[in-house]
């Protein structure tokens, strides 16, 4: 299937860039949302990676969320260093990325980002990420992920909230 933009091949590219050999599935079926990719995948939300851009002093930076998580802004703050974080609009996240919310990957971007990876990512042998649109979805090892994309591993969950459901 052809996609706007080439966003797959983009993702493939920065993948071999990386020397990485993942493979990049398509699914008829939505990958938009971590719950989608996790029933498309056939795995657990925990093992989907959420790309989230967020602005930290006003400059861009991308988390790597577990699907099971919510992101404790402060806590991004802490590792970024940064006095204030707020989540990027869809708008300012296509513009540090190059790609659209839905399909945004953690690696291939338009500009580098600082990455900080959620550290409960790292407790499952293999993750799932976008792959550049909400069709598309690569498996990796958590510490390929770090690699690949630079990433410093943290701890960026927000503490369970018995009020709120997860997402
Ligand atoms: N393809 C899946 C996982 S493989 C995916 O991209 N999931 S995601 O979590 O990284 O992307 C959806 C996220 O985009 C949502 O969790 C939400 O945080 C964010 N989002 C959705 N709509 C908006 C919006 N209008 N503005 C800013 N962020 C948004």
């Amino acid at each position: 299937m052809m996609e706007a933009g080439g966003a797959v091949a983009r993702v493939r590219a920065a993948l071999a860039e990386q020397r990485l050999a993942a493979e990049i599935v398509e699914y008829p079926a939505s990958t938009r949302t971590a719950h989608d990719a996790a029933r498309a995948v056939g795995t657990s939300v925990a093992q989907i990676v959420k790309s989230l851009v967020f602005l930290a002093d006003g400059r861009p930076v991308l988390v790597l969320a577990s699907g099971a998580n919510r992101v404790d802004e402060r806590k991004v703050a802490t590792l970024a260093g940064a006095s204030r974080v707020e989540k990027a609009s869809a708008r300012a996240t296509r513009e540090a990325t190059g790609f659209s919310i839905g399909g945004v990957p953690p690696l291939g971007h338009a500009v580098a980002l600082p990455v900080y990876v959620d550290q409960t990512l790292l407790t499952h042998p293999v993750v799932y990420a976008a792959a550049g649109t909400p069709h598309a979805v690569f498996a990796i090892a958590p510490h390929d992920l770090l690699r690949v994309t630079a990433g410093t591993a943290g701890d960026i969950a927000e503490e369970a909230d018995p009020e709120r459901p997860a997402p």
